[in-house]
């Protein structure tokens, strides 16, 4: 399959970590999932920790994200026009985030970003953005700078086709500096419309933010006047029934979400303060426009995905379950003599080859990559799908059990020893 796949898509992938490049080998070709698990065209079951890359927060093919997709597809497929079930999406979400006082639904994470920022840069009639090393926004030209994910798996971190005055716009800072955002509004007074960041950064693996960073981030936006933006297409929903906002207790004026927003279908969704929402065309000058925005059958599958979640303990449960999937591997790790350290928050992991949990891109960048590549082949091996890189956070789902984590364990004891 996979030679068959690169004489008709670039690499044999459509989104490019998928290719398997930076850990060598040959992708999995999936044909189906089921709870905790997937299952390759060999028919080699995997436990999964990638979950489709965050949005598979309760497991593959859950019956009740299933029924709600059959029910709403059997009315038809796309319409173009408003439906009811677009309203309660839009509800459901301003209920869990109270920052959201408008919210916009689109079909992906990277539309919700683009738009976001536009609309930032509408509202404040300033060009300027601050982005952080390593933090990863969708593809859109102004967010391809100093990006994480594939872009850093694959050494492009600012991409080619991106036009210099495009990126010229966009002022890079390291990740839990709050240092040096100050230094950026004070050398560009009334230039900078808005600053966007994962709450919690998962695509230079997993780098949660320091005490005071978002806070500072809160006061210097007030201050200069400019738009702060929450990523939270990985965070949403994933790390606490509010978001990585609900949980450090910061207010952004825009938030974006994806993913879990979605179970598994094409949704991003944008939103925040009706002030700023009302810029949005058709109310106001800022355009933004989709064909399939606010899908009846993705919306479906989002809205059944998050009543799931809303399940009494599910984030508790969650959150313990990765807590000891992370705390089992450091265990491990150490008896087996490895430098190794890991972190979880919420259903959210990182697995660092180092001694110590990373703070920004800096420290990523001196993981081992190799010994992260042999662990991951090994684990493959054993059945445990990890992400194909060293630069993605890892996702675990209401489907995983104390089984499949033991059943991880086992593996890993095996994987660390071919990693040293
Ligand atoms: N950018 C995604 C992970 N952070 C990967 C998307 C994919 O390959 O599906």
């Amino acid at each position: 399959m996979f030679a068959r796949a690169q004489r008709s898509i670039p690499a044999g992938v459509n989104s490019p970590v998928r290719a398997f490049r930076s850990v060598g080998g040959t992708p999995r070709f999936l044909v189906r999932g089921e709870g905790p698990y997937v299952f390759d065209a060999d028919g080699k079951r995997y436990i999964d920790y990638v979950g489709s890359w965050g949005p598979a927060i309760a497991g593959h093919a859950h019956p009740d994200v299933v029924k709600a997709v059959q029910v709403t597809a059997v009315h038809g497929l796309s319409f173009g026009a408003p439906t009811e079930i677009e309203i309660e999406l839009a509800e459901t979400l301003i209920a869990r985030l109270p920052s959201l006082e408008l919210v916009r639904l689109v079909s992906s994470g990277t539309e919700a970003t683009m738009s976001a920022l536009r609309l930032a840069r509408g509202y404040t009639g300033r060009a300027k953005i601050i982005k952080f090393e390593g933090c990863y926004h969708g593809h859109g030209d102004s967010l391809l700078v100093k990006a994480g994910s594939g872009a850093l798996t694959f050494g492009q971190p600012s991409s080619a086709g991106v036009p210099p005055a495009v990126a010229n716009e966009t002022i890079v800072v390291p990740y839990n500096d709050v240092a040096a955002v100050e230094e950026s509004f004070i050398a560009n007074p009334d230039a900078i419309a808005a600053v966007i960041v994962e709450p919690v950064a998962g695509n230079m693996n997993l780098v949660l933010p320091a005490t005071g960073f978002l806070e500072g981030l809160r006061t210097l936006c007030d201050r200069y006047g400019a738009v702060l933006i929450f990523d939270e297409v990985m965070t949403g929903f994933r790390v606490g029934p509010h978001g990585a906002q609900g949980r450090f207790g910061i207010k952004p004026d825009l938030t974006t979400l994806g993913k879990v927003i979605g179970g598994g279908m094409p949704v991003g969704a944008f939103g925040g303060r009706r002030d700023i929402m009302e810029e949005i065309a058709p109310l106001g000058p800022v355009y933004q426009a989709g064909t399939l925005s606010g899908n009846p059958v993705a919306v479906a599958a989002g809205l059944a995905t998050l009543a799931l979640t809303d399940a009494p303990g599910f984030h508790d449960a969650l959150a313990r379950r990765t807590r000891t999937l992370t705390e089992g591997l450091v265990a491990v790790a150490k008896r087996r003599g490895v430098a190794f350290s890991a972190q979880a928050i919420g259903g959210m992991f990182g697995l660092y080859f180092a001694e110590l949990v990373p703070r920004s891109y800096a420290d990523v960048m001196t993981c081992d990559t190799a010994r992260f590549n042999r662990f991951f082949h090994a684990m493959l091996d054993a059945g445990i799908y990890f992400a194909p890189s060293a630069y993605e956070a890892g996702f675990v789902s209401a489907a995983h059990g104390e089984a499949q984590i033991r059943e991880t364990l086992a593996a890993a004891e095996r994987a660390f020893a071919a990693a040293s």
